[in-house]
């Protein structure tokens, strides 16, 4: 009797160490705003592929799409206490919490989406991750989001025609002192609410880029969209310092690595979608103009950059640091 049990027992024991895993397998939930059919929700699923892949399933990604794990200030934070490991963010909500990040809320201070990348890969992009590591946010890798543009219900051709506007901005002062400067009243909500927004009248415009535009269907509530292409604003896959920091040197190496994977994969998609989603807009009864002359808009920011730099003297070096990159 005292045998057959302990058989049993060493049976039970031997199966259990077989099936238990080396190291406890890391399970990581991940944040997305975006929704099926954005470039972004399918580069945070081929993410989550890649990671697994690549760590031997050591690191699981569980992509929570939609916002459905809270608003981007909400998720942000949540980032940062360590509460949700990982996301795909705009550095725009950024700013308010790491002070470099705001660099690239700065209205016009990239040339293209080509120079903004240029940036990040220099100096003054080592500065902003670096900061960002230190405030919990780590940046893994960068992410195209294209510009951001204007849309309501009329063509926006020079800064009087925001005039008098109610625009919606994402949350963070650089915007709504962009709207003031050209005369307009910025409202600062979650992007979750804005088509509402836009719908009822609350607010009259809104500024985002074609695939952000189409997909949560802003512009089923709008009828312009005027290229001012204001803001490039780079977005990241951003992780948990301290969560990506307890990985084994290997480990870090793969979730890094997965990471930039998709954010190649990400940007090739995005060339594509963004072209798509402009074509899908206008087949939509979406105006879209050109605006021939930004020099208006880019003069009227001319006192958003002062009033900035005067309250943030520490950030002159990375403007100038931007503004040289060629
Ligand atoms: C989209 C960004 C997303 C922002 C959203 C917004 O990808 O991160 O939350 O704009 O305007 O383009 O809030």
């Amino acid at each position: 009797m005292f045998k057959k049990l302990s058989l049993a027992t060493a049976g039970v024991i031997a199966s259990l160490t077989l099936l238990a895993p080396l190291h406890a397998a890391e399970n990581w939930r991940a944040w997305n705003i975006h929704n099926d059919g954005h470039p972004n929700t399918a580069a945070m699923d081929k993410f989550s592929e890649l990671v697994d892949a690549a760590t031997g399933g050591e690191v699981k990604v569980e992509v929570f799409h939609g916002g459905v794990l809270g608003s981007q200030p909400d998720a942000l934070e949540q980032v940062r206490l360590g509460a949700i490991e990982i996301g795909n963010f705009n550095l725009g909500p950024i700013g308010p919490m790491v002070k470099e990040a705001n660099l690239v809320s700065l209205p016009f201070i990239f040339k293209s989406v080509p120079h903004m990348f240029r940036v990040l890969e220099g100096e003054a992009g080592q500065t902003i991750a670096g900061a960002m590591a230190e405030a919990g946010v780590k940046p893994l890798a960068w992410v195209d989001a294209g510009a951001r543009s204007f849309y309501s219900q009329k063509a926006i051709n020079t800064p009087a025609d925001v005039e008098g506007l109610k625009i919606r901005v994402m949350n963070n002062d650089l915007y709504t002192s962009m709207i003031s400067a050209m005369g307009g009243n910025p409202s600062p909500m979650a992007f979750a609410e804005v088509q509402q927004a836009l719908k009822t009248g609350v607010v009259d415009g809104a500024e985002n880029n074609f695939p952000s535009f189409k997909n949560v269907g802003h512009y089923e509530v709008t009828s312009h969209y005027s290229l001012s292409e204001h803001l490039i604003i780079p977005e990241c896959i951003c992780v948990n310092t301290a969560k990506f920091d307890a990985l084994s040197a290997e480990m870090q190496d793969a979730v890094r690595g997965a990471a930039e994977e998709a954010a190649l994969y990400q940007r090739e998609l995005w060339a594509v979608q963004s072209e798509q989603a402009r074509k899908d807009v206008e087949a939509a009864g979406i105006k879209v103009n050109e605006i021939a002359d930004k020099g208006p808009f880019q003069e009227a920011m001319v006192k958003v950059y002062d009033d900035y730099l005067a309250a943030n003297p520490d950030m002159a070096d990375l403007v100038k640091m931007a503004q040289e990159t060629e």
